[in-house]
């Protein structure tokens, strides 16, 4: 029988940072949580789905979740984008939400049950410096990490993104809530500019990875971010001068727009590569999947259309032998961030999830089932997602606009990629 969808209300919070929260209830009042944030344009999803998706979902099968994708994405005639993708999601992960808890289950138990004791997660260890880095370094492993990202400050540039470093102690200032928050959102209406010179980097990150193997030993796992901010000859290079180091994954090399540019790449180099985290259909992957371009798919639920949506293209990815790398900063909410973990539980093609953990402020509206043990994370055992919403927590905590950074060429101030 039909349990119909009864309400829609779409969350703005900012608890930590901002986030968008999708909240369906059945007719019986079995509820469902869906995330649809996109950091620095939060509003315009917020908008789509409250002018132009929750309207349509009163009164429809919560069940037919299949139907409502395809609803929503077909019906809409302009497909695909950050936007319209993250609004699908927020809806599909909602329904699968209140299917599980309908079935009285944990949603993993639904994607076909359990495969795996639990997620291995990855950290972010970052420093201005070589003793900063393996402070961080140590600090992780003392939280149990058993991988972790490795970003350093450069020579010669001030504030790098992704890098914390003893500015951010200026926390409040940069919009950092701690330390080692290294991704701040910095709350103003226009983001704050960094400088950046990819020589000074090409020359500089080799000698890092070489450090941190010398200090760290060859075992643990290692993985590193490019942000998107080279040409395919200079990260072919970057693959090459990292191959000693043995690196997990190289992330985000080159620009997202041209997928062919990973071709090149790959000629050169047999460091693994990850990407797709702003990538929102499987379309983006075709090639990539096809030519066996990349290692692993980092797109999260959040952006790439829901749990259906991503299991899709997992299941794509795996006839590739390619692996999941889920996105998990903190700008993917706990609700995201459960839902990739019910996925990644599950599925056969699991790699590794990216774990940032959320600021208290943060775990305190949205209280996640989930845990991080022995370097593993696992969904927990609720029905459903295991993530709440605690409205009047929230409301303590407006929305209020927050960017990430912009970056600019040192030598000439041209905009680059960040
Ligand atoms: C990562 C990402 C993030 C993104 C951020 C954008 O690998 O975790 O690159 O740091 O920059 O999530 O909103
Ligand atoms: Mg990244």
């Amino acid at each position: 029988a039909a349990t119909r969808i009864a309400s829609a209300e779409v969350l703005v919070a900012s608890p930590g940072r901002n986030f968008v929260t999708l909240r369906l209830r059945t007719e019986d009042g079995v509820e469902g949580l869906g995330d649809a944030t996109v950091n620095g344009r939060e509003l315009a999803v917020a908008s789509y789905l409250g002018d132009h998706v929750t309207p349509l979902l009163i009164g429809r099968d919560a069940h037919a979740i299949e139907d409502t994708w395809q609803y929503l994405y077909r019906g809409a005639y302009w497909r695909r984008g950050p936007v319209t993708m993250a609004a699908i999601a927020a809806v599909d992960t909602a329904l699968w939400d209140i299917k599980a808890k309908l079935a009285g289950l944990p949603l993993y138990q639904l994607l076909g049950g359990r495969s795996r004791r639990g997620c291995l997660a990855y950290g972010h260890a970052s420093g201005a410096d070589l003793e900063e880095l393996f402070d961080s370094i140590r600090d992780h492993l003392d939280q149990g990490f058993r991988a972790i990202r490795v970003q350093s400050g450069i020579p010669g540039l001030g504030s790098v993104y992704g890098v914390a470093s003893s500015a951010n102690a200026a926390v409040g200032e940069t919009g950092a809530t701690s330390r080692y928050d290294h991704e701040p959102a910095r709350r103003a209406i226009r983001p704050v500019e960094e400088e950046w010179d990819t020589r000074a980097y090409l020359r500089h990150a080799p000698k890092v990875f070489e450090a941190v193997r010398a200090e760290f030993g060859p075992e643990l796992p290692l993985l590193h971010d490019a942000h998107h901010r080279l040409t395919p000859i200079q990260a072919a290079r970057l693959g090459k001068d990292l191959e000693p180091y043995d690196l997990f994954w190289l992330e985000d090399v080159t620009p997202a727009e041209n997928t062919a540019m990973l071709r090149r790449v790959r000629e050169h180099t047999t460091t693994p590569l990850a990407i797709g985290e702003v990538f929102n259909t499987i379309w983006d992957y075709r090639e990539l999947f096809e030519e066996q371009l990349i290692d692993y798919v980092r797109s999260p639920v959040t952006h790439a259309g829901g749990i259906t949506a991503l299991r899709r293209i997992l299941d794509y990815a795996a006839v590739y032998q390619i692996k999941s790398g889920v996105h998990g900063p903190t700008d993917i909410s706990p609700v995201g961030l459960a839902a990739a973990l019910h996925l990644g539980i599950a599925i056969p093609n699991f790699g590794i999830q990216e774990y940032m953990k959320h600021s208290r402020a943060t775990d305190e509206v949205f209280r996640p089932a989930y845990r991080f043990t022995d370097g593993l994370l696992t969904p927990g055992e609720e029905p459903g997602l295991g993530v709440g919403y605690d409205d009047e927590t929230a409301r303590a905590h407006p929305y209020a606009p927050a960017y990430l950074p912009v970056n600019r060429l040192q030598l000439d101030g041209s905009l680059h990629d960040w």
